[in-house]
């Protein structure tokens, strides 16, 4: 018999809502009952297009604004072969963040459309489940104080929060909002009893096309 493929399974949410804490959580539960899984996450910074966006974010290079959205969905397409081998031999990925992180942070920009946005990422492999980490302006605030990073302000934040919230209108994709406010230990439960659902449901669907 075929093996079963494994689930594309991605987190997102604005800024300190938990987002890689969750996913390394959820990488070692899976593990844990005896289900393959490996924990993926975008940008990438570790290949040739990734480095030139972990400078661009860590403001030590400028890019054009269209040229950098092109550059972090290039880094989502390379790693397109790898990511389809390990479904196909049965390992779940856990992303931290995909491309509606891509959409949300350029259409934030001013002069970008949430359809120019889309279309670079048109027809990549198609999350069996998004699950949106929610948590207010307020309540990140008590998180502690934004990095030093392009995009970590209040200002800009907010603006792409609200095009997620545009993007989760989406009924062709798989959203699950998640209440980030409660305890590590009652996210890491909520978005367990999503991640087993997908999983099974994967299980007996072929991984489908992002957007398309
Ligand atoms: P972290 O490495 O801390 O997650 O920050 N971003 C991300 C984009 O602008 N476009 C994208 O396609 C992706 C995946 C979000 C990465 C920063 O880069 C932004 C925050």
């Amino acid at each position: 018999m075929a093996c079963k493929r494994g689930a594309l399974i991605v987190l997102e949410g604005v800024d300190r809502a938990g987002k890689t804490t969750q996913c390394a959580k959820l990488v070692q539960a899976l593990q844990q009952s005896g289900r393959p899984a490996e924990m993926m996450r975008f940008p990438d910074r570790s290949t040739t297009i990734g480095q030139l966006i972990s400078s661009y974010l860590e403001k030590k290079s400028e890019l054009e604004d269209h040229t950098v959205h092109l550059l972090f969905s290039a880094n989502r397409w390379e790693l397109v072969p790898l990511m389809k081998k390990k479904l196909e031999q049965g390992t779940t990925l856990v992303v931290d963040r995909y491309a509606f992180s891509g959409v949300a942070f350029t259409s934030a920009k001013p002069g970008f459309s949430l359809d120019w946005c889309k279309n670079p990422d048109v027809g990549l492999p198609k999350p069996d489940l998004v699950m949106f980490l929610q948590l207010s302006p307020a309540e990140a605030a008590l998180r502690g104080q934004f990095g030093e990073e392009r995009y970590e302000t209040s200002v800009f934040q907010r603006a792409v929060q609200q095009k997620f919230e545009q993007l989760m209108k989406d009924p062709s994709v798989n959203w699950q909002v998640i209440d980030a406010s409660q305890t590590v230990e009652n996210v890491h439960e909520d978005i367990t009893t999503h991640s087993l659902n997908a999983i099974n449901t994967a299980h007996n669907v072929p991984l489908g096309e992002l957007w398309k």
